[in-house]
């Protein structure tokens, strides 16, 4: 059984919320398509507290880009984003809500960040979403969304790690790009995981 995974089609992560990612918002058409033509859909949703340890806020003197121990864990700091039930947190307006069978929350324990739709970035935690896909009888999923040098990367490589088959749209994808490069850099390393990189017109 297949499913297809959308991570984190948020508002703070389109080109006019708290933490812009580029062309953010020209992957929902993409996502909305493959939704209309997938079985079970699931959806990451970053879901933080206020005062979120990866929010430089929460840091005296830090501001967004510094760096951190968070949990033990090299974090990067980011400006205010995806705050429990603000408009930020919530899926783009546009996106085919409807069409999404199941919500996958993540990043909601204030100290470590959860780039991964599976577990937290110390992997001690899980989310739920490996058990829900396994219950439906998933063993390939196909996934898109934002950004794909941060939460597309992680939940990519855990999935991986976890035994399922991964298939990523490239279109349906964009980077922070932190650093030029970071995009391209965290798709090779995917593909190198043995994962399929493809545009969404061959899924
Ligand atoms: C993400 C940075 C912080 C993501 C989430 O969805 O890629 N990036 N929180
Ligand atoms: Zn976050």
């Amino acid at each position: 059984m297949r499913a297809l995974l959308l991570v984190d089609i948020q508002n703070d992560f389109m080109p006019f919320g708290a933490l812009p990612v580029a062309g953010g918002d020209e992957i929902v058409p993409v996502a909305n398509a493959l939704i209309l033509r997938s079985g079970l859909v699931v959806a990451t949703q970053d879901w933080h507290p206020v005062e979120h340890g990866s929010f430089a806020s929460a840091h005296v003197g830090a501001s967004p880009g510094d760096r951190v121990l968070l949990g033990g864990i090299d974090q990067m700091l980011w400006p205010d984003h995806c705050v429990q039930g603000t408009p930020g947190a919530s899926f783009h307006s546009a996106l085919d809500v409807a069409g999404i069978d199941r919500v996958v929350r993540k990043g909601s324990d204030p100290a470590i960040d959860s780039y991964s739709g599976f577990f937290d970035n110390d992997h001690r935690t899980a989310t739920g979403l490996g058990e829900f896909l396994e219950s439906h009888a998933v063993d390939e999923i196909v996934v898109l969304g934002l950004a794909t040098d941060y939460c597309v990367r992680a939940t990519v490589l855990d999935a991986v790690g976890l035994g399922f088959g991964v298939t990523l749209v490239t279109d349906g994808c964009r980077a922070v790009d932190a650093t030029p490069g970071d995009g391209d850099r965290a798709i090779a390393e995917m593909h190198a995981a043995g994962v399929r990189v493809v545009e969404s017109s061959h899924v």
